[in-house]
């Protein structure tokens, strides 16, 4: 073998590991890495960013949509620091991500020297696993291990730390071969008692999500659905699990819940909960499902052990991918008839029935919008959002396809991290070529704005719908809520968006009545860069469902 770099080992590493694109910023701490990146650039997409919390988040996206672990270098202290928020969402949305640190040299280190971290006491709560690669020759060891533990049981962010010094060592190692993530099968016991339970209940209801579906999981899933007539919901964030469609269908179990599913939620007796974590957003603030004991019967199906009976105490905990789950769910026999099939029908109704909107005040009618972006978009383009009320129209009035059609379509942080949505559409659209959809707030945009100069210089384009209400209108809606008329920290005085979007090489433009949409939409699908559409919402349409000045007289009157 000929000796090279260890930081070109490393890139080689991550091409074995079917590494197609990293993101990142550089920094002096891992100029050989970047130098492998430029060795190997026939093989790896180096997506250069203009700050490392938009970084992250392109990894984390690029994680989400893969299932494999998304790459992201930064450079230690500052690059660590920003990068953070993008290592807590893959953390919460347990998404398969590997963060590499550049860190001082270890002839400097705990001086406090330049840009200096601990980085295993800093990420400890926010990462599955820090560790620090210390000698060279054991890098393809530490990169398997770190795909391995990103992608096995509750998927989630790893951070590498690379030594300057060490980076430059020169070694003859070879990479390890690729790892993929292990399955974890359901036992035989459990899938009868589950059956059993299924035949005693009266209203079940399956609420999926989480991450590792594919389509042979997701189709799985679909027949166990339509075998045992069962409604579904799909958890917060994941609404694009089952098919919006299909007519068992029941809706999404998350933020601006549709009061008649929360309900149901609640009246069930069976929740079959195949995937997702059972977070505060899809339990309702653990009332739909009361921590730590429901009163529905609860069965809970995750790929990691140690998250079964963590929150909730189960009535049956199986320890399963969602490959195996859905595979051993589908061949469960079920009866002739059921006695819930009037139950499934009424749940889905309530669905539909929740796509109707209430009539708001002002010139922009938000479901027509969204109504607009259904009919134009295609089937596969990916839908992405970070945090605000600006999200909810899309989650409420949207219809995913599932991952039925193998393809996902919804990049959203259940951990609720603003600024997420534009480097997301841009990191999908970089890295598919599918049509990137955006929905930003002016708040949430401004968080990683700056991330349309990446698009711009890797010739990649997004269309960002941008609601711009001049307020942080979600913390304005809790303090009506609380401090009514107190309006306090939650004003906004927003540049010229349009122009702005202009200034980066995307074509931006303003509307402000309803019906200038479609022809605007149609011509961002139509043009070759990205486009900002800049979206004027009066600040009385505060949810899809009512206005803020209600808010306000509901708590004056308390
Ligand atoms: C990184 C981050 N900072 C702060 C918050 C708290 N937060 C949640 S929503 C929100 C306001 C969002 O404003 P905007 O994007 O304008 O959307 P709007 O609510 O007005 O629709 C804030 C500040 C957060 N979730 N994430
Ligand atoms: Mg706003």
């Amino acid at each position: 073998m000929t000796k090279q770099a260890a930081g070109h080992l490393i890139v080689e590493c991550l091409i074995e590991q079917g590494v197609e694109f990293a993101f990142g910023v550089p920094g002096e701490s891992y100029l050989a890495v970047l130098d492998g990146f430029h060795a190997y650039r026939d093989k790896v997409r180096f997506i250069i960013n203009r700050q490392e919390g938009g970084a992250a988040f392109m990894a984390e996206a690029h994680g989400k949509l893969t299932g494999r672990p998304g790459i992201c270098f930064v450079t230690r202290g500052p690059g660590a620091t920003n990068a953070s928020i993008g290592v807590h969402t893959a953390f919460q949305d347990s998404t398969p991500m590997v963060l590499f640190v550049g860190d001082v040299a270890a002839d400097m280190r705990d001086r406090e020297a330049f840009q200096e971290v601990n980085y295993l006491t800093f990420f400890a709560p926010l990462a599955k696993r820090v560790e620090r690669i210390d000698d060279a020759k054991r890098i393809p060891e530490y990169i398997a291990r770190a795909f391995a533990t990103a992608m096995n049981g509750r998927p989630g962010p790893v951070v590498l730390v690379l030594p300057e010094d060490m980076l430059t060592h020169e070694v003859d190692v070879a990479p390890l071969p690729r790892v993929d993530a292990v399955e974890a099968w359901s036992d035989p016991g459990s899938l009868r008692k589950l059956r059993e339970m299924l035949l005693a209940s009266a209203r079940p209801l399956v609420i999926a999500g989480g991450g590792g579906w594919t389509m042979q999981s997701a189709q799985a899933l679909q027949r166990f659905a339509e075998n045992w007539k069962l409604p579904v919901g799909n958890a917060f964030r994941f609404q694009d699990t089952f098919d919006n469609h299909h007519p068992l269908y029941a809706g999404d179990v998350g933020i601006g819940l549709n009061p008649k599913l929360a309900a149901r939620v609640k009246d069930s007796d069976l929740i079959i909960a195949i995937g997702p974590r059972l977070g505060e957003m899809t339990t309702g603030g653990y009332t739909l499902l009361e921590a730590p004991r429901p009163r529905q019967k609860l069965v809970h199906i995750h790929s990691s052990a140690e998250e079964l009976n963590r929150v909730y105490n189960a009535d049956l905990a199986i320890n399963s991918t969602m490959n195996a789950a859905a595979r051993s769910l589908e061949v469960l026999t079920a009866p002739v008839s059921l006695p819930w099939e009037e139950w499934s029908r009424a749940c889905n109704a309530d669905y539909l029935a929740n796509l109707e909107p209430q009539k708001l005040p002002g010139d922009i009618d938000m479901p027509a919008i969204v109504a607009v972006m259904k009919k134009l978009l295609p089937a596969d383009a990916v839908l992405t959002n970070g945090a605000g009320n600006f999200a909810s129209w899309m989650h409420r009035f949207f219809k995913h396809h599932g991952l039925v059609k193998g393809l996902k379509t919804q990049l959203a942080p259940t951990v609720g991290a603003m600024g997420y949505g534009v480097p997301a559409g841009i990191a999908a659209a970089i890295t598919t070529g599918r049509v990137a959809l955006t929905m930003a707030g002016d708040g949430d945009f401004l968080m990683n704005g700056q991330e349309l100069a990446t698009a711009v210089q890797h010739g990649a384009k997004s269309i960002i719908v941008l609601l711009n209400n001049g307020m942080y209108g979600t913390i304005r809606m809790h303090q009506e809520r609380d401090y009514p008329t107190h309006v306090s920290g939650s004003q906004l005085h927003n540049p010229d968006f349009a122009a702005l979007a202009r200034a980066y090489g995307y074509a931006g433009v303003r509307i402000t009545k309803t019906q200038e949409f479609e022809p605007e939409f149609a011509a961002a699908l139509a043009r070759a860069e990205g486009t900002v559409i800049e979206v004027m919402l009066d600040q009385e349409v505060i949810t899809t469902r009512g206005t803020l000045g209600a808010i306000t007289d509901a708590a004056l009157k308390r």
